[in-house]
């Protein structure tokens, strides 16, 4: 349904590179001009979906099976969707979402291993071939994503893992950007905060553009 409107935008990337920034930049100029804007995330974007989130994020002592971490994942994915994103989709607003199922295939598939076969499935059972219009994946050194991101408090649950697991990430988001076409968009997230505002506002023109 979401290709229907054209109006599903996500945000993707690893470690502190600036999706929450970027987000509320591209918020701010859709607003700017008129128009009504959702902006949400996952995992979460609902009561519930984030109560799994903090589930998903805390760290604790008993391991968590990949598996049970994916159908976490897409527990709280099919709560959002139901709950917010395809009624604001079909009310007319865009949605700005930070993260959404390319996440998945970065973090789980990418990273942690999980078959991409297992992934499509739920994809296809949760969301009906649904997926983001647009797509800007910030992508950097994933040391200099860290650095940033370690201004901040507490690490989470995936925070706490090592470099090569941000590396895999890292790849996996990158492969799945080759393979999608037009509608992930590749955005160099290393340089300044204006310099990246300046290149999302050229991909965000650009996606309006051929919109009209
Ligand atoms: N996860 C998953 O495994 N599978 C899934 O399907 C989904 C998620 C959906 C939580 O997500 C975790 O869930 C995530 C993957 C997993 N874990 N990890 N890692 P999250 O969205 O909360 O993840 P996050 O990566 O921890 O978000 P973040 O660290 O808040 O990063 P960000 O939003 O990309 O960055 P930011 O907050 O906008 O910026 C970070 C800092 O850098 C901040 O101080 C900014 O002011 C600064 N900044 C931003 N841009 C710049 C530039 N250009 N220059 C200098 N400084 C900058």
């Amino acid at each position: 349904m979401s290709h229907l409107t054209q109006r599903f935008i996500s945000l993707e990337g690893g470690e502190g590179v600036g999706k929450s920034t970027n987000l509320a930049f591209i918020a701010e100029r859709l607003r700017a001009t008129g128009l009504p804007v959702v902006v949400t995330r996952e995992p979460g974007g609902t009561p519930l979906a984030e109560e799994l989130r903090e589930l998903l994020l805390t760290p604790r002592q008993e391991p968590v099976a990949v598996m049970t971490e994916l159908l976490m994942l897409f527990a709280a994915r099919a709560q959002h969707w139901q709950q917010v994103i395809k009624p604001a989709l079909e009310s007319g607003a865009w949605v700005l979402c930070d993260r959404f199922v390319d996440a998945t295939y970065a973090y789980q598939v990418s990273a942690r291993g999980m078959s991409a076969d297992a992934v499509a499935s739920l994809e296809q059972l949760v969301l009906q071939g649904a997926e983001p219009d647009l797509t800007l994946l910030l992508d950097m050194p994933v040391s200099e994503g860290m650095q940033r991101a370690k201004a901040r408090a507490a690490f989470d649950r995936f925070e706490q893992e090592q470099l090569a697991f941000f590396e895999r990430v890292r790849a996996g988001y990158l492969a799945r950007a080759a393979q999608a076409g037009e509608r992930i968009r590749v955005i160099d997230a290393s340089g300044s905060l204006a310099q990246v505002k300046a290149a999302v506002d050229v991909e965000l023109s650009a996606y309006i553009g051929r919109l009209a």
